[in-house]
């Protein structure tokens, strides 16, 4: 069952979290102004994000829920019994009955920012394995999250699907998968979902849907402001634009400014002339060389490759 629930994340007095608004001031005083793409999971952009995963054009849930059901008896093999399951962004989970259900774990431990997914993902695996003691942690799990002390003398697997890691830009990602090695131990293995670099139509397909579904969630980040700091950014005058950027080997997003405005967040002013963008998210991609120099310069070691999906995403297997 659910153990308990360890929460990690500062509020303000109005329940409002402190490193939002510090990241939405810091983003809109830059030249090129950017809000890490974090904040995009709300309880409404994460149900936003749910919607994405079932799009015909936004292949790597499907292809990584592919390689995980065709390789799940090999990954138990690799893996093997008895470790604590540690996953970094949770989100709804539904990739873990998979894994949870190949791999026999001791122990279950989604760390997720949004408490509201976190909650209810937790009670339906509860439910699912009801042997399995879990310990959900609501924490941003790029920053330093104590481990529940039950998982303590449990060797780890880290879970790191839907390549999220692509989210991070290289110096990031490596601090990241570095600080995880640290806290997960020597004894420990990580599961990483990293997506690959493949057609620049395809990719941006994936991230500019023509139901709009990807332009919504992208769309809500100003929605968000608006609700928790008490913004007035008119939405309705941005635009989705999701672009490959071959320099850096990224999918990036943006919010594009349709005219030239005024608006204030939190009684702070701000000013966009037309065409001026918001950068709200990247999207790294990895050849199979580049991934492996990933985890070898976060000193993890890889041991297995899982990546005979088209499109093509790549289920990686490390060692501390
Ligand atoms: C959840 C970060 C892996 O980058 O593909 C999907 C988020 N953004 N569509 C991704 C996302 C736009 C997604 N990750």
């Amino acid at each position: 069952g659910v153990v308990r629930n360890l929460r990690q994340v500062d509020a303000d007095a109005a329940g409002v979290d402190i490193a939002f608004r510090a990241d939405v001031h810091a983003g809109l005083a830059q030249a090129q102004k950017a809000i890490p793409a974090r904040w995009f999971y709300d309880t409404t952009g994460s149900a936003l994000f749910e919607d994405i995963t079932a799009l015909p054009e936004y292949y790597p849930t499907r292809s990584e829920t592919d390689l995980l059901t065709r390789h799940a008896a090999d990954i138990a093999a690799a893996v093997g019994p008895g470790r604590a399951v540690v996953e970094l962004g949770s989100g709804s989970s539904t990739k873990t009955p998979l894994l949870l259900g190949a791999i026999a774990p001791a122990a279950y431990v989604p760390v997720d920012i949004s408490g509201d997914f976190l909650r209810d993902s937790a009670a339906a695996l509860a439910a699912r394995f009801p042997g399995l003691p879990i310990y959900p942690v609501e924490a941003d799990f790029t920053q330093r999250v104590a481990m529940p002390r039950e998982i303590c003398p449990l060797p780890k697997l880290g879970f790191f699907p839907g390549s999220t890691i692509g989210n991070m830009v290289a110096r990031t990602a490596v601090d990241l998968l570095r600080n995880w090695r640290e806290a997960l131990g020597e004894e420990s293995l990580l599961l990483i979902g990293i997506d690959r670099i493949k057609d620049i139509a395809v990719l941006e397909r994936a991230y500019d849907d023509p139901a709009g579904v990807t332009a919504a969630f992208n769309l809500n980040l100003l929605e968000r402001i608006n609700r928790e700091l008490g913004g007035d950014i008119p939405v309705e005058n941005f635009t989705h634009r999701a672009i490959w950027n071959d320099v850096h080997a990224r999918i990036e997003m943006h919010l594009v400014a349709a005219c030239e405005m005024d608006f204030t967040v939190d009684g702070h002013d701000y000013h966009m002339a037309a065409g001026e963008t918001i950068h709200s998210e990247n999207s790294h991609k990895y050849g199979a060389r580049d991934a492996n120099l990933l985890l070898r310069a976060s000193g993890w070691t890889p041991v297995a490759t899982w990546d005979d999906t088209d499109p093509a995403f790549a289920l990686i297997l490390a060692e501390a």
